[in-house]
């Protein structure tokens, strides 16, 4: 399963954002390094185009996609250099395919370290780009000197000194100015900054309504380099009270304190969306469900996800639009009026997709 990680300095909130995810009960303490060990967890992901179709079939059961979601313990200015407990943090950062920086901007006397999240953002992005500089670095030479010998390396070498360059000026690589075949090419390389970022801005509990005014800095931020990045604000503890509620209670919390569904629902989407997976659904009596699958997937790969049968036996697919299927109301009714695609193996499956497979094995 795909992953993405919580990333920050101690106290930001990501173990309580975790257990909001996962429904998780890691340790939250006002306390740093709290965590060392990661948690990993699972986190639904919501989508009420599933709730719709599941409703229309009157499925019995309703599956949603999942995605992995790992807190990893906090970052300390000198990380890169071994500070606090830096390497080992930056070991399990390694092993994630997507960021989600907590930035904490919430002041609480209680809990150690700054309240401003662009300090925040300013030493994470310090310490991973450093920690990249120092891999970039070795291969930056190496790999030009091989280009002598071995041409297939141009384009190698080529990425990486435009690695060296952002990474010299403190410039993180998903914020670098690098083309999207560069990053591509670093691919292999294992660097910490050359995956996609998101970020939570972790307001107090008080500042509900000023949450787009503590978020602006660090949009500015972004926006000051001219890179997409998603930045969601939200109060972590509260959105971490109401997840521990049931279904009617956390709607009347979420709803009494202004807050609609809670910011939780949008940031696992953004982050699953990040991670370049998409949704396919089958629905029926039996059950609804959502299939996860890498965007430009063809419908043969898809099909394997249901059951690798479905894949090395694949015939065609029988494809139409979520809503649209919703509108006509059936999946036979569907069938009767000649609205259900027939694509072949070639046909590049589109979130979103309903999906029957026809196969023979
Ligand atoms: N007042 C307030 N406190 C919060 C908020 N979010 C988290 N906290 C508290 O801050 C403390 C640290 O939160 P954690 O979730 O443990 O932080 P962390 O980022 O996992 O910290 P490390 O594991 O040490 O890196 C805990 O006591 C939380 O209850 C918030 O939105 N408001
Ligand atoms: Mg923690």
């Amino acid at each position: 399963m795909e992953r993405f990680g919580l990333v920050g300095l101690p106290n930001a909130g990501k173990s309580s954002l975790y257990n909001a995810l996962t429904s998780g009960s890691a340790l939250a303490a006002p306390y740093a390094f709290a965590t060392k060990d990661p948690n990993i967890g699972v986190a639904t992901v919501p989508d009420h185009r599933l709730v719709a179709l599941a409703e229309m079939s009157k499925s019995r059961k309703v599956v949603h996609a999942q995605v992995e979601v790992v807190d990893i313990g906090g970052l300390v200015e000198g990380a890169s250099k071994g500070e606090g407990l830096g390497n080992r943090f930056l070991a399990n950062i390694r092993e994630v395919d997507a960021l989600v920086f907590v930035l904490r901007a919430f002041a609480d006397g209680d809990v150690p370290g700054p309240d401003d999240p662009l300090e925040h953002l300013r030493v994470v992005e310090i310490e991973l780009a450093l920690a990249d500089l120092e891999t970039v670095e070795k291969q930056a030479s190496r790999v030009t000197k091989a280009t002598r010998m071995d041409k297939s390396l141009v384009d190698d070498a080529d990425a990486l000194n435009a690695a060296l360059k952002a990474l010299s000026d403190g410039r993180p690589l998903y914020r670098g100015g690098l083309s999207e075949h560069q990053r591509e090419v670093l691919k292999p390389y294992f660097l910490l900054t050359n995956k996609p970022v998101l970020a939570v801005v972790n307001v107090g509990e008080d500042e509900l309504d000023v949450v787009d005014a503590k978020v602006a800095p660090v949009v500015a931020e972004f926006a000051a380099l001219g890179d997409e990045v998603e930045i969601i604000g939200m109060c972590v503890q509260l959105e971490a009270e109401a997840a521990q509620l049931d279904g009617e209670d956390r709607r009347e919390m979420l709803e009494g304190l202004g807050l609609g569904d809670g910011a939780l629902p949008r940031t696992v989407q953004a982050a699953y969306h990040l991670l370049g997976l998409r949704t396919f659904l089958t629905t029926g009596e039996d059950e609804s469900r959502a299939w996860t699958f890498r965007e430009g997937s063809k419908a043969p790969v898809c099909a394997g996800r249901i059951h690798s049968d479905l894949q090395r036996g694949f015939i065609r697919a029988e494809v139409i639009y979520w809503d649209e299927l919703l509108k006509i109301g059936s999946w036979n009714k569907a069938k009767d009026v000649g609205k259900l695609r027939v694509e072949g193996k070639d046909y590049v499956v589109q979130d979103g997709d309903v999906l029957e497979i026809r196969f023979n094995v």
